[in-house]
């Protein structure tokens, strides 16, 4: 386990009143199958704990898209032209300084976008960013891209919308391709799209990529309760739930639980006393792999056409770029 600061779950925690997220958890802890929404996951602690698995040996999307990005961004940079950036979800900036290494390199880069839900989070990566790339424009948007892109009036084109990660993967196929035509109404002609997607790939080591042998995940996935506990003031007990990470081979996705050891009431105050039976389940992630006639169908979805896709059969991870239809 990484040294992680430990956060109580029974410490009294001041609390502003989040009436979005109550009304969404009650909605997700009253369907047949509990569901949680995996942008709970993602509070520091949950933060640092994602980065610990994208440096576990058994994790291998995060390395394996930088190797590709490393390798591919050079030359499509050169070849595209491209004067802005535009990243959804930005992370740490670690792929994005890829890309914008790349964009420089042609000397064209102008603008980069992060777009993220964090602003405290996107105004830390832009102002550092700025001190690395004299010259660039930062120009970071406040927003939740399951929702709207918020996009800067100006935009230099060509631009790059990138979303990287597989992300995507989070998604449900309607809210999925919801996204992409979001991003596709915001391209111009001229504009391209690269996405990161898992790839379809031998069961076990996806299996084991959920499921690393140090806890991480584990930890990572009990940390929403704790973040429930901090934002609502629910009382969950993180050690009456068990990690469970499993592939399903029909919607070729991996789902991510929570599963109750015991009959057991959680409170959350403002909602019905909340029922688990001993066995009973929160789903907090499906992570959704793909091959490529999937991302085709979701690309023709959105009027969007995949322009390349370089990648030797054995790479697990692919990088696919995107143009308008
Ligand atoms: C950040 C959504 C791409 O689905 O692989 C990692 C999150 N969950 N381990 C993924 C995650 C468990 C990750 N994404």
């Amino acid at each position: 386990m990484p040294n992680l600061a430990r956060t109580s779950s029974t410490r009294p925690v001041e609390r502003v009143p989040n009436p979005g997220m109550l009304a969404e958890v009650a909605e997700g802890l009253a369907a047949p199958q509990k569901e949680l929404p995996p942008k709970y996951f993602y509070d520091q602690r949950g933060s640092e704990l994602f980065e610990a698995i994208t440096r576990l040996p058994e994790y291998y999307p995060t390395r394996t898209e930088r190797a590709l990005l490393s390798g591919w961004m050079p030359e499509l940079m050169a070849q595209l032209g491209t004067r802005t950036l535009i990243e959804l979800g930005a992370g740490n900036a670690e792929k994005s300084r890829i890309i914008l290494d790349a964009m420089r390199g042609t000397g064209l880069a102008e603008l980069y976008v992060p777009i993220d839900v964090s602003a405290t989070f996107v105004s830390q990566t832009a102002a550092q960013l700025r001190r690395e790339y004299p010259g660039l424009t930062v120009e970071p948007a406040v927003a939740d891209i399951t929702v709207e892109l918020n996009l800067p009036r100006r935009i230099p084109r060509p631009a790059l919308f990138a979303f990287l990660g597989s992300t995507i993967g989070n998604f449900y196929p309607p809210a999925a391709i919801r996204l992409l035509t979001r991003v596709r109404a915001a391209m111009e002609p001229g504009d391209r799209f690269l996405l990161g997607v898992d790839l379809r790939k031998d069961i076990a080591r996806i299996e084991a990529a959920y499921n690393d042998s140090q806890g991480v995940t584990a930890a990572f996935n009990r940390n929403m309760l704790l973040v429930l506990h901090h934002e609502l003031g629910a009382d969950f007990d993180p050690e009456a739930f068990q990690h469970r990470a499993f592939y399903d081979t029909v919607a070729h996705r991996i789902e991510m639980h929570l599963v109750s050891t015991r009959h057991q009431m959680v409170t959350i105050p403002g909602l019905d006393p909340i029922v688990f039976a001993a066995g009973e389940s929160i789903r907090t992630e499906i992570s959704t792999k793909y091959d490529r006639e999937s991302v085709a169908a979701f690309f023709a979805a959105a009027g969007l056409r995949i322009v390349a896709w370089p990648r030797d059969p054995t790479t697990p991870f692919g990088l696919v770029l995107g143009a308008p239809a």
